[in-house]
Formats: C-alpha cells, sequence, structure tokens
C-alpha cells in the first residue's frame, strides 16, 4: 500500500506548557475534591466541616504537552484567631503567584457574603480569573444559570465552567482549557510526579482527615497532627509515629475513647491509606498530646506548612 496511515504519520512534538493555576474559594466550596479529582489521586484531604485544608498543597496533572500545577487552597472567610489569620493569608498569597486563579463557588450556596468578599479583593489578583460553579449535582439547571449571570455581573471573569468535583462531571474541559492558558516553558516537575509535599506531610494530614471523619462534633478543628518519626525498615516496611496535640485534657480523652477504642479506629483507617499512598507497609504509633496553646506556637506552623502570624 502506498498510502501512509495518518495514525502513524510523525506528529509534531507540542512545544513544553507548564504553570500555576490556584484554586479559591469560601470555606467548604470544594476546592480539595476538585485537586483530587483533577490529578486523579488524593492528594489533599476532604471533609464536610470548614476549614479542612490548612495550608498550600500542590497537586500536579498532565494535559497533552502541558503541565499544570495546582495550588489547592485553604477556604477565603473573615478571619478571627491567629489560624485562621495564617490560612487566609497563606490563600490570597497562593492566588497571587498562579497564572490562573478558579474561583470555586458552591452552587447550592449560591452568591452570598462570603463570596461577594472574595470578589472583592479578585481583581488584585495578576492572572487569568475563571469562575467554576461546583456541586451542579445538587442544583436544577435554571438557577445555575441565574448564578452564572449574576456573578459575572458584578466581575468580568475570563471564563464560566459548571462541574461537579465530586463526581467528575466536566472536569476534564476544564482541565484541558487551562492546559491551554500555561505559559510555554519546560515541565517544572518529573513526569509522573502528583505531588511535592513530602509523604510524612500527607501522612499527618491523612490522619487528620480520620479525626476529623469520627469526631467533627466533639472535635471542631482543636487539633493538628505532626509526623515525628518516619523511618523505613530492612523488611521494606515503613515505622511512623505520630503526636496529635489537641487544646484541653477533656479532649485527649475524646480522641482515645473508651478502651481506646476511637484512636484505634483512627489509626486503622489512617494506616491503611498511608500504606497506600506511600505504597509499602505500615505501623503506625499514635500519640495524643495536649498543647493548650499549639495554635499560638510557631513550630506547630512551620509543621503545617504556614508562615506564623506576629499577632
Ligand atoms: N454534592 C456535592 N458535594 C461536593 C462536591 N464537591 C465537593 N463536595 C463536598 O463538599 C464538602 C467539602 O469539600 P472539600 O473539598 O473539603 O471543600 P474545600 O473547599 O476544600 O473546603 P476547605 O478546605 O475547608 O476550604 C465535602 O463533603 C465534599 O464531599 C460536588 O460536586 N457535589
Ligand atoms: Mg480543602
Amino acid at each position: 500500500m502506498s498510502e501512509v496511515d495518518p495514525a502513524a504519520a510523525p506528529v509534531a512534538e507540542a512545544s513544553p506548557r507548564c504553570g500555576f493555576v490556584a484554586l479559591i474559594g469560601a470555606p467548604n466550596a470544594g476546592k480539595s475534591t476538585l485537586i483530587n479529582q483533577l490529578v486523579g489521586t488524593k492528594v489533599s484531604i476532604v471533609s464536610r466541616k470548614v476549614q479542612t485544608t490548612r495550608a498550600l498543597v500542590r497537586g500536579i496533572a498532565l494535559e497533552g504537552a502541558a503541565q499544570i500545577i495546582f495550588v489547592d487552597t485553604p477556604g477565603i472567610f473573615a478571619p478571627k484567631r491567629r489560624l485562621d489569620r495564617a490560612m487566609v493569608t497563606s490563600a490570597w498569597g497562593g492566588a497571587e503567584d498562579a497564572d490562573a486563579a478558579a474561583l470555586l463557588v458552591d452552587a447550592r450556596k449560591g452568591f452570598d457574603g462570603e463570596v461577594d468578599a472574595i470578589l472583592e479583593r479578585l481583581p488584585a489578583i495578576r492572572g487569568a480569573k475563571i469562575l467554576v460553579l461546583n456541586k451542579i449535582d445538587t442544583i436544577e439547571p435554571p438557577r445555575l444559570l441565574e448564578l452564572a449571570d449574576g456573578l459575572n455581573r458584578r466581575l468580568a471573569f475570563a471564563e464560566t465552567f459548571m462541574i461537579s468535583a465530586l463526581r467528575g462531571h466536566g472536569v476534564p474541559l476544564f482541565k484541558k482549557h487551562l492546559a491551554g492558558r500555561m505559559p510555554q516553558g519546560p515541565w517544572l516537575y518529573p513526569e509522573d510526579q502528583i505531588s511535592d509535599a513530602p509523604l510524612r506531610a500527607l501522612a499527618a494530614e491523612i490522619t487528620r482527615e480520620k479525626i476529623f471523619e469520627r469526631l467533627h462534633d466533639e472535635l471542631p478543628y482543636q487539633s493538628t497532627v505532626s509526623t515525628e518519626q518516619w523511618t523505613d525498615q530492612k523488611d521494606g516496611s515503613a515505622r511512623i509515629e505520630q503526636t496529635i496535640y489537641v487544646m484541653r485534657d477533656g479532649h485527649k480523652k475524646i480522641v482515645i475513647g473508651e478502651g481506646g477504642r476511637t484512636i484505634k479506629a483512627i489509626g486503622s483507617a489512617a494506616r491503611k491509606e498511608i500504606a497506600a499512598a506511600a505504597d509499602q507497609k505500615v505501623h503506625l504509633f499514635l500519640f495524643v498530646k495536649v498543647r493548650e496553646n499549639w495554635a499560638d506556637d510557631p513550630e506547630r506552623y512551620r509543621d503545617m506548612g504556614l508562615a506564623f502570624p506576629k499577632d
């Protein structure tokens, strides 16, 4: 056959692109759910509670010739306490450095005061501003269009997407669009890297998620987790020691539970997930310590990857 098979013909290599996309929004908008969906695996923890994410989490995705580094940020709200201020400062910092900022809005909640406060500050951000209406599985299409319209009247977004981060609807299209927006340049990370967070940080976050899941009513957000030791053993397994810091003696009792039942359940759920993330057998040891003012302790902020606000 003399004809050339077009599928077999050499294609000119598209030149590589690489850039940063910040996911910002009010607490609970679904930013972490979306970054996990974009990357294809869990890089950031998720919960039903607000203020789950505390520091910037980067997840890396490939789309054609583009490497897109997504930055999951803490939810933006009116901060009161020191930890709140550190989280919100970190969120805006992540948006300022990005090539594009995607504002996630919970479509069920709609255009409320929290979203309005973010829109107020958004024009100061240098990158392209993209609106993402999330949780479209929860509302009717006419309301969705109304919401998109109202938000675009308030700020002219470069683009509007409607997605369900939980189910994945609309996510591939969103990712494809972003790939085209990334500046030309070499990839910053190896092809198979999906996160820049060290495993010990992800391991601490996984345990914090398990605490959230079990104790969301009793322990709003009075705890933090540090991975103190990670020892790779001769048999290929890892021995990991983590400390859960709580603020009160009563909280320590809650985390441990009757006869140690709660901490056992937290440890077993966390161990399984850490083992899967690390791709090795894991022996996990959890300790609970009372540190009345961990939320005012600079070292805990360093642990979390947050700058310590002076006041
Ligand atoms: N129905 C529905 N629920 C969603 C969707 N996306 C996220 N959620 C839920 O919304 C809740 C919050 O999700 P997260 O991803 O933790 O939200 P976040 O914006 O990262 O929250 P913070 O880190 O606290 O700022 C979780 O219970 C998710 O399962 C969606 O598309 N549809
Ligand atoms: Mg989050």
